[in-house]
C-alpha cells in the first residue's frame, strides 16, 4: 500500500518512540520498554522528580550516553527527505525527545515533549540549554543559584508549550479541504494531546494512515494501517502522482 502525494498535498506527520526504535533507542511501553522496569511516575512526573531527583537524573543520564552511540535509520531520513520535496506542505509533530529527527536533516519540527538533550531551572525562567552531561547528583542551577536543574522534557500532568500546539493548529486549519493526509508513525496513541491528533485530523478532513510494527489500541481511529518497521516502510511508502512536488520547493 503507497500514500500517493499530488502537486498541492499537504502532510502532517507524528512520530512516536517506535520511529527510533531501529537506532537502538527503546520504547516506552511494552515488553523490553523503558516503563517496564520502573513506574512511569517515579522517573517522568513532577512528583518523582519532587520525591527523588537523583533516581531521575540517574535515569535520563543514562539515556542521555545512550545517545551519544545512535544515529538517524533510514524511517527519520526518509522522512527528511519527503519534507525536502514538500516544503512548508510538511509539518513534522514528534513525540521523541532524542532528536534523531533534527540529526537526520528534519527543519519543519516541533518537538512536542522537550529534547533530552536540554536542560532547564525548575525555580528560574532561564531558558533551555544545551547540555549533554550525566549527573550522579542534582546540579543547581548557577543563574539564580537556588533552583535545581531538570530535563527540559515534559512529564505527565504538565502542560505542553502552547505555541507548539499552536503551530500544529494552525497547519491543520490552514490544509486545503480534501488534499492533506496526517500520518502517525510508531507511537502507541497513549499519551496526550498527541493521540487526539488523529480524531482531530479526521474531523478536519485529513486522511489518516499510521505505519507501526503492531496495531496499537487506536488502530481503528484510522483508515489506513500499514504494517510493519518504520525504517522499512518509511522510504517505500511515498509515491508521488505524475505532477507530483518538484524536488526542491522554495
Ligand atoms: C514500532 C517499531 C518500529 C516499535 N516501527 N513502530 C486526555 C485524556 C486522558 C488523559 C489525558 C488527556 N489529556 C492529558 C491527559 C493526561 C496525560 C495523558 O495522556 N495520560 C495518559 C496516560 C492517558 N497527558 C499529559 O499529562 C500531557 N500533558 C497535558 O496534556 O497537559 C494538560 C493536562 C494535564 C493533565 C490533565 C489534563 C490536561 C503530558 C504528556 C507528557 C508525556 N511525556 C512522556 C515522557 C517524555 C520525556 C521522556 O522521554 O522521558 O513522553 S511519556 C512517554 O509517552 C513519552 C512519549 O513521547 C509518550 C508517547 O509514547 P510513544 O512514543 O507512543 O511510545 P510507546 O512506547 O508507547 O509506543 C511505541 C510504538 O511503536 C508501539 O506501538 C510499538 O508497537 C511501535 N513500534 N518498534 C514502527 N520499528
Amino acid at each position: 500500500m503507497r500514500l500517493t502525494l499530488g502537486p498541492g498535498t499537504h502532510l502532517l506527520v507524528l512520530t512516536g518512540a517506535g520511529v527510533s526504535a531501529e537506532s537502538g533507542v527503546p520504547t516506552f511501553r511494552g515488553g523490553g520498554g523503558l516503563w517496564e522496569s520502573r513506574p512511569v511516575e517515579q522517573v517522568a512526573s513532577p512528583q518523582g522528580f519532587d520525591r527523588d531527583p537523583e533516581t531521575v537524573w540517574r535515569f535520563y543520564s543514562a539515556r542521555r550516553e545512550k545517545l551519544a552511540s545512535v544515529g538517524p535509520n533510514p524511517g527519520h531520513v526518509a522522512l527528511a527527505e519527503v519534507e525536502k520535496r514538500l516544503g512548508d506542505r510538511f509539518l513534522l509533530v514528534t513525540q521523541n525527545v532524542d532528536g534523531l529527527h533534527r540529526q537526520a536533516g528534519s527543519e519543519r519540527i516541533v518537538e512536542l515533549h522537550g529534547n533530552i538533550l536540554e536542560s532547564r531551572c525548575d525555580s528560574c525562567h532561564r531558558l533551555p540549554f544545551f547540555d549533554d552531561a550525566s549527573y550522579d547528583t542534582v546540579p543547581r542551577c548557577d543563574e539564580c543559584g537556588r533552583g535545581r536543574l531538570r530535563p527540559a522534557v515534559v512529564w505527565f500532568g504538565e502542560m505542553l508549550d502552547p505555541a507548539h500546539l499552536h503551530r500544529v493548529e494552525t497547519f491543520i486549519n490552514e490544509a486545503p479541504a480534501g488534499d492533506w493526509v496526517f500520518l502517525a508513525v510508531g507511537t502507541s496513541g497513549a499519551v496526550y494531546p498527541a493521540a487526539g491528533l488523529v480524531l482531530q485530523s479526521r474531523s478536519a478532513g485529513g486522511a489518516t494512515w499510521l505505519v507501526n510494527v503492531d496495531p496499537p489500541d487506536n488502530r481503528a481511529a484510522f483508515e489506513h494501517f500499514v504494517q510493519g518497521p518504520s525504517g522499512e516502510i518509511l522510504p517505500r511508502l511515498f509515491e508521488w502522482s505524475r505532477s507530483g512536488p518538484p524536488l526542491t520547493p522554495s
